[in-house]
């Protein structure tokens, strides 16, 4: 009786301190909001072209891994700048910023891919095979 009542407290006291004991643990600095030009990108990366409006300039970029898509990116106005980029978390949209007006600038952001599937359905409707994609990761490629 003695002993179990020595293993629940010894138990009890490794689960409350645990944490502690976690914390002093030396994680390594990271960079908490990395700017755009900063952001990795085509690290040990593929990158597949694709011609959408088949004019036989590449109007999407996709970068991917062995995991699937990490970011795609697309001229949809087609004046050889990107105003698209989906960026994908674990093979599932995670956010697009879209440069609407086409000035270079990002002016919308979707972190809600219902939200961005409707945008583009509605203003880019050329691009929905191409970008309204659920499943991004390798095995669902569409490429
Ligand atoms: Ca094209
Ligand atoms: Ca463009």
């Amino acid at each position: 009786m003695k002993k179990i009542s020595w293993i629940i407290v010894l138990s009890c006291a490794v689960f409350c301190l645990g944490p502690y004991f976690a914390d002093a643990q030396q994680l390594p600095e990271q960079p908490k909001n990395m700017p755009e030009p900063e952001r990795p990108k085509a690290v040990l990366m593929k990158i597949k072209k694709v011609d959408v409006n088949k004019d036989g300039v590449a109007d999407v970029t996709y970068y991917y891994d062995n995991e699937g898509v990490k970011q795609a990116e697309a001229d949809t106005n087609f004046d050889g700048k990107k105003d698209v980029t989906i960026y994908t978390v674990n093979g599932k949209f995670g956010s697009a910023e879209v440069d609407s007006n086409h000035d270079g600038k990002v002016d919308k952001k979707f972190d809600n891919e219902k939200e961005f599937k409707a945008w583009l359905n509605k203003n880019n409707r050329q691009f929905n095979d191409s970008l309204g994609w659920s499943d991004w990761s390798y095995k669902a490629l569409k490429f």
